[in-house]
Protein backbone atom coordinates (compact mmCIF):
# COMPACT_ATOMS: atom_id res chain seq x y z
CA UNK A 1 0.00 0.00 0.00
CA UNK A 2 1.56 3.33 -0.95
CA UNK A 3 1.95 5.93 1.85
CA UNK A 4 -0.40 8.49 1.43
CA UNK A 5 2.34 11.35 1.52
CA UNK A 6 1.84 14.88 -0.33
CA UNK A 7 3.80 15.97 -2.92
CA UNK A 8 5.98 18.15 -0.89
CA UNK A 9 7.12 15.63 1.29
CA UNK A 10 7.68 13.56 -1.33
CA UNK A 11 10.07 15.57 -2.95
CA UNK A 12 11.66 16.47 0.35
CA UNK A 13 12.31 12.82 1.06
CA UNK A 14 13.48 12.17 -2.49
CA UNK A 15 16.10 15.52 -1.71
CA UNK A 16 17.40 13.92 2.07
CA UNK A 17 17.64 10.19 0.61
CA UNK A 18 18.90 10.51 -2.75
CA UNK A 19 20.47 13.77 -2.52
CA UNK A 20 20.25 14.46 -6.36
CA UNK A 21 16.84 17.03 -6.20
CA UNK A 22 18.60 20.46 -5.42
CA UNK A 23 16.63 22.73 -3.75
CA UNK A 24 16.02 24.56 -6.90
CA UNK A 25 14.53 21.41 -8.66
CA UNK A 26 12.36 20.79 -6.09
CA UNK A 27 11.06 24.25 -6.09
CA UNK A 28 10.42 23.99 -9.86
CA UNK A 29 8.43 20.98 -9.40
CA UNK A 30 6.56 22.41 -7.23
CA UNK A 31 5.48 25.60 -9.02
CA UNK A 32 4.89 23.21 -12.25
CA UNK A 33 2.16 21.15 -10.35
CA UNK A 34 0.66 24.44 -8.41
CA UNK A 35 0.13 25.87 -12.33
CA UNK A 36 -1.15 21.98 -13.47
CA UNK A 37 -3.86 22.67 -10.19
CA UNK A 38 -4.41 26.42 -11.41
CA UNK A 39 -5.01 24.68 -15.14
CA UNK A 40 -7.25 22.21 -14.00
CA UNK A 41 -9.77 24.68 -11.87
CA UNK A 42 -10.25 26.22 -16.01
CA UNK A 43 -10.45 23.12 -17.61
CA UNK A 44 -12.80 22.10 -15.05
CA UNK A 45 -15.31 24.81 -15.54
CA UNK A 46 -15.80 23.62 -19.28
CA UNK A 47 -18.82 25.64 -20.86
CA UNK A 48 -19.15 27.72 -17.31
CA UNK A 49 -16.41 29.32 -17.42
CA UNK A 50 -16.31 30.82 -20.68
CA UNK A 51 -13.10 28.77 -22.12
CA UNK A 52 -14.58 26.65 -24.47
CA UNK A 53 -14.16 26.94 -28.41
CA UNK A 54 -11.37 28.52 -29.85
CA UNK A 55 -8.81 31.10 -29.88
CA UNK A 56 -9.26 32.75 -33.16
CA UNK A 57 -5.48 32.30 -33.51
CA UNK A 58 -2.98 29.55 -34.70
CA UNK A 59 0.07 28.74 -32.89
CA UNK A 60 3.53 27.74 -34.54
CA UNK A 61 2.52 24.43 -35.73
CA UNK A 62 -0.34 26.16 -37.54
CA UNK A 63 -3.03 24.21 -35.38
CA UNK A 64 -6.09 26.21 -34.53
CA UNK A 65 -5.40 27.65 -30.79
CA UNK A 66 -8.18 26.94 -28.58
CA UNK A 67 -9.20 29.64 -25.68
CA UNK A 68 -7.59 27.17 -23.07
CA UNK A 69 -4.13 26.25 -24.78
CA UNK A 70 -3.98 29.88 -24.18
CA UNK A 71 -5.00 29.81 -20.54
CA UNK A 72 -2.80 27.22 -20.01
CA UNK A 73 0.24 28.54 -21.52
CA UNK A 74 -0.04 31.99 -19.46
CA UNK A 75 -0.38 29.96 -16.58
CA UNK A 76 2.91 27.84 -17.06
CA UNK A 77 4.74 31.31 -17.89
CA UNK A 78 3.35 33.47 -14.89
CA UNK A 79 4.00 31.15 -12.56
CA UNK A 80 7.57 30.11 -13.30
CA UNK A 81 9.16 33.60 -14.40
CA UNK A 82 9.44 35.03 -10.76
CA UNK A 83 11.11 31.90 -9.04
CA UNK A 84 14.96 32.31 -9.27
CA UNK A 85 15.17 28.53 -10.92
CA UNK A 86 14.58 28.92 -14.67
CA UNK A 87 16.59 30.84 -17.30
CA UNK A 88 14.14 30.15 -19.87
CA UNK A 89 10.82 28.17 -21.19
CA UNK A 90 9.65 26.89 -24.48
CA UNK A 91 6.35 25.94 -25.57
CA UNK A 92 4.00 24.10 -28.17
CA UNK A 93 2.20 27.76 -28.22
CA UNK A 94 4.93 30.19 -28.42
CA UNK A 95 6.94 30.35 -32.12
CA UNK A 96 10.45 31.36 -29.61
CA UNK A 97 11.90 30.60 -26.64
CA UNK A 98 10.50 33.00 -23.72
CA UNK A 99 13.72 34.09 -21.48
CA UNK A 100 13.19 35.17 -18.03
CA UNK A 101 12.83 38.89 -17.46
CA UNK A 102 15.58 40.59 -16.15
CA UNK A 103 13.69 42.02 -13.12
CA UNK A 104 13.79 38.09 -12.11
CA UNK A 105 16.96 36.28 -11.23
CA UNK A 106 17.55 34.26 -13.48
CA UNK A 107 18.17 30.00 -12.40
CA UNK A 108 19.82 27.10 -14.03
CA UNK A 109 17.14 25.27 -15.90
CA UNK A 110 15.08 25.10 -18.68
CA UNK A 111 11.01 24.69 -18.82
CA UNK A 112 9.52 23.03 -21.92
CA UNK A 113 5.97 22.38 -22.30
CA UNK A 114 2.87 21.75 -24.58
CA UNK A 115 0.83 23.63 -21.96
CA UNK A 116 -2.62 21.25 -23.07
CA UNK A 117 -1.86 18.24 -25.07
CA UNK A 118 -5.02 17.10 -26.76
CA UNK A 119 -6.78 20.26 -27.30
CA UNK A 120 -9.31 18.21 -29.76
CA UNK A 121 -10.92 17.10 -26.93
CA UNK A 122 -11.75 19.51 -24.88
CA UNK A 123 -15.09 20.75 -26.18
CA UNK A 124 -16.22 17.02 -26.00
CA UNK A 125 -15.21 16.33 -22.08
CA UNK A 126 -12.48 13.68 -23.06
CA UNK A 127 -9.26 13.48 -20.74
CA UNK A 128 -6.43 16.20 -21.88
CA UNK A 129 -3.02 17.07 -20.38
CA UNK A 130 -0.31 19.28 -19.88
CA UNK A 131 3.27 17.59 -20.48
CA UNK A 132 6.88 19.35 -18.98
CA UNK A 133 10.25 18.52 -19.49
CA UNK A 134 13.04 19.96 -17.99
CA UNK A 135 16.81 20.67 -18.50
CA UNK A 136 19.45 21.84 -17.48
CA UNK A 137 21.04 25.39 -19.15
CA UNK A 138 24.71 23.39 -19.75
CA UNK A 139 26.11 26.51 -21.33
CA UNK A 140 28.14 28.98 -18.45
CA UNK A 141 27.41 32.57 -20.85
CA UNK A 142 25.18 35.10 -19.25
CA UNK A 143 22.41 35.04 -22.01
CA UNK A 144 20.49 31.85 -23.33
CA UNK A 145 18.93 31.09 -26.95
CA UNK A 146 16.93 28.28 -28.53
CA UNK A 147 20.63 26.67 -28.99
CA UNK A 148 20.17 25.87 -25.17
CA UNK A 149 17.38 24.11 -25.40
CA UNK A 150 18.75 21.81 -28.39
CA UNK A 151 19.98 18.95 -26.01
CA UNK A 152 18.93 15.00 -26.73
CA UNK A 153 16.05 13.96 -24.18
CA UNK A 154 18.66 11.66 -22.02
CA UNK A 155 19.79 15.25 -20.11
CA UNK A 156 16.50 16.01 -18.75
CA UNK A 157 16.60 15.88 -14.98
CA UNK A 158 12.67 15.57 -14.77
CA UNK A 159 9.67 15.01 -16.72
CA UNK A 160 6.04 14.16 -16.18
CA UNK A 161 2.35 15.32 -17.29
CA UNK A 162 -1.08 16.13 -15.29
CA UNK A 163 -3.95 14.14 -17.06
CA UNK A 164 -7.36 16.30 -16.26
CA UNK A 165 -9.54 13.08 -16.43
CA UNK A 166 -12.39 11.49 -14.06
CA UNK A 167 -9.33 12.07 -11.67
CA UNK A 168 -6.32 14.86 -11.70
CA UNK A 169 -3.56 13.11 -11.58
CA UNK A 170 0.00 14.60 -11.75
CA UNK A 171 2.90 11.71 -13.05
CA UNK A 172 6.28 12.62 -12.66
CA UNK A 173 10.05 11.20 -12.93
CA UNK A 174 13.24 12.92 -11.65
CA UNK A 175 15.25 9.67 -13.23
CA UNK A 176 14.95 7.66 -9.93
CA UNK A 177 11.72 5.75 -10.89
CA UNK A 178 7.85 6.99 -11.56
CA UNK A 179 5.22 8.21 -9.20
CA UNK A 180 1.87 9.01 -9.55
CA UNK A 181 0.00 11.94 -7.32
CA UNK A 182 -4.02 12.85 -7.19
CA UNK A 183 -5.20 16.14 -6.52
CA UNK A 184 -7.69 15.83 -3.32
CA UNK A 185 -9.33 18.59 -3.88
CA UNK A 186 -10.42 18.62 -0.32
CA UNK A 187 -6.75 19.78 0.61
CA UNK A 188 -6.00 21.40 -2.55
CA UNK A 189 -2.75 19.24 -2.49
CA UNK A 190 -1.78 15.83 -4.46
CA UNK A 191 -1.40 13.53 -2.70
CA UNK A 192 1.10 9.96 -3.64
CA UNK A 193 -1.22 7.17 -5.12
CA UNK A 194 1.40 5.33 -6.78
CA UNK A 195 5.41 5.16 -6.54
CA UNK A 196 6.30 1.88 -8.04
CA UNK A 197 4.99 2.44 -11.86
CA UNK A 198 5.60 -0.49 -13.99
CA UNK A 199 5.08 -1.12 -17.72
CA UNK A 200 4.02 -4.71 -18.04
CA UNK A 201 7.14 -6.21 -20.85
CA UNK A 202 3.88 -7.89 -22.91
CA UNK A 203 0.79 -6.76 -23.62
CA UNK A 204 -2.56 -7.52 -26.20
CA UNK A 205 -3.54 -3.58 -26.44
CA UNK A 206 -2.26 -1.26 -29.16
CA UNK A 207 -3.42 2.42 -29.41
CA UNK A 208 -2.80 4.29 -33.22
CA UNK A 209 -5.24 6.33 -35.51
CA UNK A 210 -6.21 3.16 -37.59
CA UNK A 211 -7.80 5.97 -40.02
CA UNK A 212 -3.55 6.48 -41.26
CA UNK A 213 -3.28 2.42 -42.00
CA UNK A 214 -3.45 3.29 -46.10
CA UNK A 215 -0.72 6.17 -45.16
CA UNK A 216 2.22 3.94 -43.14
CA UNK A 217 4.99 2.74 -44.28
CA UNK A 218 5.47 -1.21 -44.78
CA UNK A 219 6.95 -2.10 -41.71
CA UNK A 220 4.10 -0.65 -39.53
CA UNK A 221 1.44 -2.20 -42.19
CA UNK A 222 3.20 -5.52 -41.28
CA UNK A 223 2.62 -4.77 -37.26
CA UNK A 224 -0.71 -3.57 -37.28
CA UNK A 225 -1.80 -6.56 -40.06
CA UNK A 226 -0.38 -9.27 -37.38
CA UNK A 227 -2.28 -7.47 -34.43
CA UNK A 228 -5.31 -7.75 -36.33
CA UNK A 229 -5.01 -11.03 -37.27
CA UNK A 230 -5.57 -12.23 -33.54
CA UNK A 231 -5.49 -16.07 -32.60
CA UNK A 232 -5.49 -16.73 -36.32
CA UNK A 233 -2.48 -14.95 -37.07
CA UNK A 234 1.50 -15.44 -36.38
CA UNK A 235 1.43 -13.55 -33.42
CA UNK A 236 -1.57 -16.41 -31.90
CA UNK A 237 -3.11 -13.85 -29.82
CA UNK A 238 -5.91 -11.75 -30.25
CA UNK A 239 -5.51 -8.15 -29.71
CA UNK A 240 -7.51 -5.04 -28.20
CA UNK A 241 -7.12 -1.56 -29.51
CA UNK A 242 -8.12 2.34 -27.72
CA UNK A 243 -6.96 5.83 -29.46
CA UNK A 244 -8.38 8.32 -27.21
CA UNK A 245 -6.28 11.25 -29.74
CA UNK A 246 -5.13 12.32 -26.53
CA UNK A 247 -1.45 11.25 -25.57
CA UNK A 248 -1.22 12.00 -22.09
CA UNK A 249 -4.40 9.44 -21.88
CA UNK A 250 -2.95 6.76 -24.06
CA UNK A 251 0.84 7.01 -22.39
CA UNK A 252 -1.42 7.38 -18.37
CA UNK A 253 -3.40 3.98 -19.59
CA UNK A 254 0.44 2.55 -20.75
CA UNK A 255 1.52 3.41 -17.79
CA UNK A 256 -1.36 1.95 -15.38
CA UNK A 257 -1.72 -1.42 -17.26
CA UNK A 258 0.86 -1.98 -20.62
CA UNK A 259 0.14 -1.26 -24.32
CA UNK A 260 1.63 -0.06 -27.19
CA UNK A 261 0.96 3.61 -28.66
CA UNK A 262 2.18 4.45 -32.45
CA UNK A 263 2.19 7.73 -33.82
CA UNK A 264 4.14 6.96 -36.94
CA UNK A 265 5.77 8.50 -40.19
CA UNK A 266 2.48 8.81 -42.70
CA UNK A 267 3.82 9.40 -46.88
CA UNK A 268 1.33 12.70 -46.70
CA UNK A 269 3.66 14.50 -44.92
CA UNK A 270 7.26 12.64 -46.73
CA UNK A 271 9.40 15.23 -45.07
CA UNK A 272 8.26 15.10 -41.72
CA UNK A 273 9.46 12.47 -39.57
CA UNK A 274 5.78 12.29 -37.79
CA UNK A 275 3.39 14.48 -36.14
CA UNK A 276 4.27 14.65 -32.61
CA UNK A 277 6.91 17.21 -31.48
CA UNK A 278 9.95 15.76 -30.07
CA UNK A 279 11.40 18.05 -27.19
CA UNK A 280 7.69 18.23 -25.53
CA UNK A 281 5.51 15.34 -26.12
CA UNK A 282 8.05 12.38 -27.16
CA UNK A 283 11.52 13.75 -25.11
CA UNK A 284 9.35 13.68 -21.48
CA UNK A 285 7.33 10.87 -22.01
CA UNK A 286 10.08 8.30 -23.81
CA UNK A 287 11.98 9.72 -20.15
CA UNK A 288 8.61 8.57 -18.29
CA UNK A 289 8.11 5.41 -19.80
CA UNK A 290 11.65 3.84 -19.94
CA UNK A 291 11.81 5.39 -16.33
CA UNK A 292 8.68 2.42 -15.46
CA UNK A 293 10.45 -0.13 -17.57
CA UNK A 294 9.20 0.08 -20.96
CA UNK A 295 10.77 1.61 -24.51
CA UNK A 296 10.47 4.59 -26.72
CA UNK A 297 11.72 4.58 -30.10
CA UNK A 298 11.40 6.20 -33.43
CA UNK A 299 10.39 3.41 -34.76
CA UNK A 300 14.47 3.10 -35.19
CA UNK A 301 16.10 4.80 -33.16
CA UNK A 302 15.95 5.21 -29.05
CA UNK A 303 13.82 8.57 -28.84
CA UNK A 304 16.40 10.15 -26.04
CA UNK A 305 19.13 9.66 -27.95
CA UNK A 306 17.91 11.76 -30.99
CA UNK A 307 19.71 14.53 -31.54
CA UNK A 308 17.23 17.69 -31.82
CA UNK A 309 18.23 20.47 -34.73
CA UNK A 310 15.27 22.83 -33.72
CA UNK A 311 13.20 23.35 -30.90
CA UNK A 312 9.74 22.75 -32.49
CA UNK A 313 11.11 19.16 -34.41
CA UNK A 314 8.82 16.67 -35.06
CA UNK A 315 9.29 12.80 -34.74
CA UNK A 316 7.74 9.08 -35.05
CA UNK A 317 6.90 7.78 -31.41
CA UNK A 318 6.24 3.86 -30.90
CA UNK A 319 6.25 3.89 -26.92
CA UNK A 320 5.14 1.28 -24.36
CA UNK A 321 5.79 -2.61 -23.65
CA UNK A 322 8.94 -3.26 -24.25
CA UNK A 323 8.66 -6.40 -26.45
CA UNK A 324 6.31 -5.02 -28.58
CA UNK A 325 8.65 -1.27 -29.08
CA UNK A 326 11.19 -4.15 -30.22
CA UNK A 327 8.90 -6.22 -32.45
CA UNK A 328 7.83 -2.57 -34.33
CA UNK A 329 11.44 -1.67 -34.04
CA UNK A 330 13.30 -4.71 -35.35
CA UNK A 331 10.35 -4.73 -38.23
CA UNK A 332 11.51 -1.68 -39.59
CA UNK A 333 15.68 -2.46 -39.31
CA UNK A 334 14.92 -5.30 -40.87
CA UNK A 335 12.84 -3.21 -44.32
CA UNK A 336 16.05 -0.78 -44.34
CA UNK A 337 18.37 -3.87 -44.96
P1 LIG B 1 -4.92 12.50 -34.37
C1 LIG B 1 -3.19 15.82 -29.85
O1 LIG B 1 -3.47 16.81 -30.83
C2 LIG B 1 -1.98 15.05 -30.29
O2 LIG B 1 -0.89 15.91 -30.42
C3 LIG B 1 -1.69 13.93 -29.31
O3 LIG B 1 -2.08 14.25 -28.03
C4 LIG B 1 -2.51 12.77 -29.87
O4 LIG B 1 -1.94 11.52 -29.56
C5 LIG B 1 -2.50 13.03 -31.37
O5 LIG B 1 -2.25 14.43 -31.56
C6 LIG B 1 -3.85 12.69 -32.00
O6 LIG B 1 -3.68 12.85 -33.40
O7 LIG B 1 -4.31 12.61 -35.76
O8 LIG B 1 -5.38 11.11 -34.05
O9 LIG B 1 -5.99 13.54 -34.08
Amino acid sequence: MTRRISLTQYLIEQQRQHGHIPQELRLLIEIVARACKRIAISVNKGALGDVLGTAGSENVQGEVQKKLDIIANEVLIEANEWGGHLAAMASEEMDGIYVVPNRYPQGEYLLLFDPLDGSSNIDVNVSIGTIFSVLRKVTNHRGVGEEDFLQPGKQQVAAGYCVYGPQTTLVLTLGDGVAMFTLDREQGSFVLTSDEVKIPEDTKEFAINMSNQRHWDAPMQRYIDECLAGKEGPREKDFNMRWIASMVADVHRILTRGGVFMYPWDKREPNKAGKLRLMYEANPMAFLVEQAGGAATNARQRILDLPPSKLHERVSVVLGSKNEVERITAYHLEADK
